[in-house]
């Protein structure tokens, strides 16, 4: 008698519905197993499956199996039909195509690395509230990447020292502000005195230099802090809210996302904790994965590498994930990336970030182009005549990039610049 009940779960003729939800997946087997069993084993234990043979099994509830359907050396492509999936929840579908499998004895390793969402899936959800076109029309922005910093240190300072800086920073040409990740409501900056300090001074930045300026004001905490953060920041007039979704997980996420949209604020996505899952090549998740999610589910932008910074993060990653944001039909690439058609599902920006400074805005910007959110933070503060004098430093190499000058031309005209590149030149910061 059979025990195991695996096979049923692969077909190598199978061709998948239209309908059907297509993951990518990298596998190595366990010692033992064939790439049969171990693909086997992965579309069982995400859809209807367990280990072994039952005693019943109706014979309506094959249609809701996953099959494993094409295999090329370590990569397996798995069709799950859209009935397994409930309308609207994006969590559910982590618990199938990203949950018990990662543990299995059977799996050496698995990474998941894209799905095709058709659009009998993706239809349930909203997407971000603006899209790009239409933060750059609130922003009044056209034709370069926005910029933003952090304050460094990332945390310590006071809620009007924090909106000092900020102000040298929005003097100094940048569009945004952003909080540290690990800055929400400290015994030495609350949120609420943070919000105060920074409206007072946004307002005179806006004043004094007839721009919009903005910030992405961390509300990550429990929902219900985040909504009564949400409700302050809409109170004083910002547009944006900044999350760290990992770390708060996508369920809040998808609450915010609506009560924010009914606030009229966008939100920024922070990713701290995702290389704990994406860094490993050969098993977890990837970061085009994680961003294809927050954008079904409705942020308005995520936060993508820069590859030449001091974070992990190869230049076609980079690539690949500002085409899961930007574009409505997304080409699939090799190994890394599923078709993609948004529908009606607005797009968004990658946000670059971690260990840039002037010298390494041209590089970014030939991965990227200038439909980028654009953060360089101790690469302003750090200048030797400081922050204002290091944003415009940025803005400069922006405007060289734009004009086709290297930094060294511009720099004979922009003295901010040659600062920068006499301290740092074109240092790569490990
Ligand atoms: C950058 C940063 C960001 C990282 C996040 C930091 O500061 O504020 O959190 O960029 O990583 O704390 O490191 P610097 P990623 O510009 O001073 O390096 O963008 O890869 O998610
Ligand atoms: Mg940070």
């Amino acid at each position: 008698m059979a025990i195991d009940w695996y096979n049923e779960f692969v077909d190598k003729n199978y061709e998948p519905a239209q309908d059907e939800l297509i993951c990518l997946f990298y596998f190595e087997p366990a010692a033992g197993i064939s790439d049969e069993e171990a693909v086997g084993r992965i579309a069982s234990e995400s859809s209807t499956g367990t280990w072994t043979t039952l005693f019943t099994m109706p014979p309506r509830m094959k249609a809701l199996q996953a099959t494993a359907f094409e295999i090329d050396g370590n990569f397996v492509k798995v069709a799950y039909p859209l009935d397994l999936w409930e309308e609207g929840n994006a969590v559910q579908l982590l618990s199938g195509i990203a949950g018990n499998i990662f543990g299995m004895k059977a799996l050496k390793n698995l990474r998941l690395i894209d799905v095709t969402f058709p659009p009998g899936y993706i239809r349930h959800f909203r997407g971000p509230h603006f899209g790009n076109d239409g933060i750059r029309k609130m922003l009044k922005i056209y034709g370069r990447p926005l910029t933003g910093a952090v304050p460094k240190p990332k945390i310590g300072f006071s809620a009007k020292e924090h909106a000092e800086i900020g102000y040298e920073t929005w003097m100094g040409g940048f569009d945004f502000v952003k909080d540290d990740e690990n800055l929400t409501s400290t015994s030495f900056n609350r949120f609420d005195d943070r919000v105060k300090h920074m409206t007072k001074l946004r307002d005179r930045a806006e004043k004094e230099t007839g721009q919009t300026k903005s910030a992405f004001l961390n509300i990550t905490a429990d929902v219900d802090t985040m909504k009564k953060r949400a409700d302050l920041l809409a109170a004083n007039g910002w547009n944006y809210a900044m999350i760290d979704v990992v770390v708060a997980g996508t369920a809040s996420v998808m609450t915010m996302r609506d009560y924010c949209s009914d606030l009229g604020l966008a939100i920024h996505a922070h990713r701290a904790m995702h290389a704990a899952f994406d860094r490993n090549k050969k098993h977890g998740l990837t970061m085009q994965f994680l961003a294809k999610m927050m954008r079904l589910i409705g942020v308005s932008q995520i936060h993508t590498g820069t590859a030449i910074g001091k974070l992990v993060g190869t230049k076609k990653e980079a690539m690949v994930l500002a085409d899961v944001l930007r574009e409505k039909k997304v080409a699939p690439v090799d190994g890394m990336l599923l078709a993609q058609d948004w529908g009606k599902i607005r797009n968004a920006f990658p946000v670059s970030s971690g260990g840039l400074h002037p010298g390494l805005v041209p590089p970014v910007l030939d991965i990227y182009g200038t439909e980028l959110v654009l953060l360089v933070s101790g690469g302003i503060h750090g200048h030797p005549k400081w922050t204002r004098a290091g944003a415009m430093a940025t803005m400069q190499a922006i405007e060289a990039w734009c004009e086709g000058m290297t930094l060294e031309e511009k720099a004979k005209k922009a003295k901010e610049l040659a600062g920068a590149l006499k301290k740092w030149g074109y240092y790569k910061p490990k």
